[in-house]
């Protein structure tokens, strides 16, 4: 086994919780959805029973609605805020499972799809996916028939936390509204990594106060829609929500079942998408900004999504990632923010920093698209930035240091993915 490949399979043996790998040992203890949704994927080729139960204990957080939280609470494990206490009366299938009561990008279907592809025996992935079937389902439908408003068949983002890119500068408009919990609390994070590499307090005031108005209006889109100053079209979960679908759909033909989503559903979804979000002046789709009815200006990372959903032809996939690339001259590939946005922060979280999942997603949408000189720089780019930074949570955008957490499981996770499904040179 190669070193480094060892090293990251350490790393996630370290965090394995037995049913569950944590994220990273101090800063996030419990069970977070498109965390384990990755570690999944490198699990896959190593751990088969491993990788069976992670995706069977994120599966055991689903709602009776379908959805999926974006955190599984291990009833044990106390210090992160916000806990359980912050959710009550959660429609779990399972009573007693305590989560979130919101959602997160929904990357699992497709590595169920990937994972299921690494698995010679044909029996055992089919019975696989056959079980995983109709949870997976359900998880994707939950968006669209409790997360979309009547005018388009994009999925609303409800909270920031849901977008995993927390304290992107596509937050700050509702950030800087000034709004507070009611509840006093005391923030667990900045005790173990430093305070100007994690978001501000306005942040975290906003999203404990999300927090509140939800768990007021039974966590229901319909409800709180009146009452919440952020409800978002994002790109990216969009673009995750697309690829889940067509992968779910690919599911669905090796299993002989009729697919969920029709190709003229699909279609009317990537035409709304191309309506509402793209935006011809930066060459990247934008959010749109649902309360406002206005887009949300600022220019991230996130723009890139529909070349990981493959909702751009190959033309437009290159000319977006050429420009990006050029404006991020003098980063590490790939900031999360272009240094020529005023909001770059080469060290704080998902203001600047480079993470190696959104690398990885722009790297394997590239490579699906048949960009692959591209997507093997990308990958290649993530593999040494990791080598030479170690297993950190995020990468400053200028020196390429390791920063945020440590031992942290996605970087482990899919480092081990592109060493061990290398992206083909291009023909
Ligand atoms: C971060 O989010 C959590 C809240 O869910 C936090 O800051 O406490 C994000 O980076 C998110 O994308 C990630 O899934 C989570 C765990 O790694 O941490």
């Amino acid at each position: 086994m190669d070193d480094l490949v060892a090293q990251a399979l350490a790393v996630l043996r370290r965090n394995d919780m037995g049913a569950y790998t944590r994220p990273s040992p101090r800063l996030y203890p419990h069970q977070w959805n498109w965390d384990s949704a990755f570690v999944a994927l490198a699990l896959a080729r190593v751990d088969w029973t491993r990788m069976e139960r992670e995706v069977d204990a994120l599966l055991a957080a689903q709602w009776t609605n379908g959805m999926l939280p974006h955190i599984h609470y291990h009833p044990d494990v106390t210090g992160y805020v916000p806990g359980p206490d912050w959710w009550p009366d959660v429609p779990a299938r399972r009573a007693g499972e305590r989560t979130s009561g919101i959602t997160h990008p929904p990357v699992l279907p497709t590595a169920v799809y990937r994972a299921g592809r690494a698995q010679p025996d044909a029996r055992l992935r089919h019975a696989w996916w056959e079980r995983l079937y109709e949870p997976l389902r359900d998880a994707l439908r939950f968006f669209s028939r409790h997360r979309t408003v009547p005018e388009a068949p994009l999925v609303v983002l409800v909270h920031p936390w849901e977008s995993g890119l927390d304290n992107s500068p596509r937050w700050d408009f509702a950030a800087g509204l000034g709004l507070r919990p009611a509840r006093a609390y005391t923030r667990h994070d900045t005790a173990v990594v430093t305070a100007s590499e994690r978001p501000r307090q306005a942040d975290y005031d906003l999203y404990l106060y999300l927090v509140e108005v939800m768990a007021r209006h039974g966590y229901d889109l319909g409800a709180f829609l009146p009452h919440t100053p952020f409800a978002v079209y994002d790109a990216l979960q969009n673009a995750i929500w697309y690829r889940a679908a067509v992968d779910l759909g690919r599911i669905a033909d090796a299993l002989g079942r009729p697919r969920d989503w029709t190709g003229d559903e699909l279609r009317a979804f990537r035409d709304a998408y191309h309506r509402f979000l793209w935006d011809e002046a930066s060459g990247l789709f934008l959010d749109f900004d649902l309360r406002g009815r206005r887009p949300v200006a600022a220019q991230t990372i996130a723009g890139l999504g529909a070349i990981y959903g493959g909702l751009v032809s190959a033309p437009q996939a290159a000319a977006m990632w050429a420009r990006y690339e050029r404006r991020s001259r003098g980063c590490r590939a790939l900031p999360t923010v272009p240094p020529d946005q005023p909001e770059f922060e080469p060290a704080r979280y998902w203001r600047g920093p480079v993470w190696v999942n959104t690398n990885w997603l722009l790297a394997r949408g590239l490579e699906e698209l048949g960009l692959r000189d591209d997507a093997r720089r990308l990958a290649g780019a993530t593999v040494d930035l990791v080598r030479r930074g170690g297993w950190c949570e995020y990468f400053h955008a200028e020196t390429g240091e390791g920063i945020g957490g440590g031992d942290f499981s996605w970087t482990a996770a899919l480092v081990m993915d592109l060493l061990q499904e290398p992206i083909a040179p291009a023909p």
